[in-house]
């Protein structure tokens, strides 16, 4: 068997190719020679879906190639979620996130991936699907209680909504109880500060890493408070 690098190139490249029955074969192939999920997600797939839009960005791909390689997504995540989860620990500071794509944005797979992750880290996850407005993200923290806004994007035209949620939460008087983190391809770091959010997180793995952090925070901040 080859080197696990190899293997995941093969998987890429029979992803981006669109080959369904090729690319699980790959896979269970890799896992049977000890390959890890978390590679396997984060660097074949996800790899072979940024490769997949830059075709479609070309005109060589159009949206059924886009629905496909979804769909491929999702079966693989099928059957690696099981061990994707094992590889993130369960602690004991866990909180409630309420998760959502963006009004206008109806891209989920990553979403998915972190709310995935983020329940296999103890967290409560409240998923408010795609296309979420604004109202609806801060009237679910109400009713939920919860520590953690995350929201998610994929188009550039929908960035403005997340500057509107948080706005929002300001209006009802809710921004001091509740952290902000933001993701998705058009999001960084600098705009997750310009918009007045407390976190961006690069991927599913970085998303539990700055949520855990998120919490801590919120917990010092109420202690020291009383
Ligand atoms: C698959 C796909 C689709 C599928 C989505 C299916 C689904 N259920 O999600 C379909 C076919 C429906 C689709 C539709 C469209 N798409 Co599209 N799509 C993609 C594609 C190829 C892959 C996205 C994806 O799933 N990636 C895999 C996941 C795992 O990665 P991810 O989403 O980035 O998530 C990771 C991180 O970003 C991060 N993350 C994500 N969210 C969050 C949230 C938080 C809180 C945190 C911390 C982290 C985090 O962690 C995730 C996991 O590691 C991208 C290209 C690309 N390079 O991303 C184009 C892309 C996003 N689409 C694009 C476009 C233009 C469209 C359409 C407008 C096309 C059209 N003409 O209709 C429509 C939009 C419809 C709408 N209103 O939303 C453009 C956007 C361009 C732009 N600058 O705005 C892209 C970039 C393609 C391109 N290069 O042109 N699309």
């Amino acid at each position: 068997m080859q080197c696990s690098g190899d293997v995941l190139a093969r998987i890429r490249d029979s992803f981006v190719e669109l080959k369904l029955d090729e690319v699980l074969r790959l896979v269970e192939e890799a896992i049977k020679h000890g390959v890890s999920a978390r590679d396997i997600v984060f660097r074949a797939l996800s790899d072979g879906m940024r490769i997949i839009g830059e075709r479609f960005e070309r005109g060589e791909y159009y949206l059924a190639e886009l629905l496909l390689a979804s769909e491929i997504f999702r079966e693989c995540l099928r059957v690696l979620e099981p061990k994707l989860v094992e590889c993130i620990e369960a602690s004991g500071e866990v909180g409630t996130v309420v998760i959502g794509t963006v009004r206008g944005d109806i891209h989920d797979i990553g979403k998915n991936l972190v709310a995935t992750m983020l329940r296999a880290a103890g967290f409560r996850v409240i998923d408010l699907g795609v296309d979420v407005p604004p109202e609806k993200f801060v009237e679910a923290v109400e009713r939920y209680g919860a520590g953690i806004v995350a929201m998610s994007a994929l188009l550039t035209t929908v960035l403005d909504e997340m500057r509107r949620v948080v706005e929002l939460l300001r209006e009802r008087g809710l921004r001091d109880r509740v952290k902000v983190i933001i993701g998705g391809l058009p999001t960084t770091e600098e705009f997750a500060k310009s918009i007045g959010a407390d976190a961006w997180g690069r991927d599913a793995i970085d998303a539990v890493e700055k949520c855990r952090a998120l919490i801590r925070e919120l917990k010092s901040v109420r202690t020291s408070h009383q």
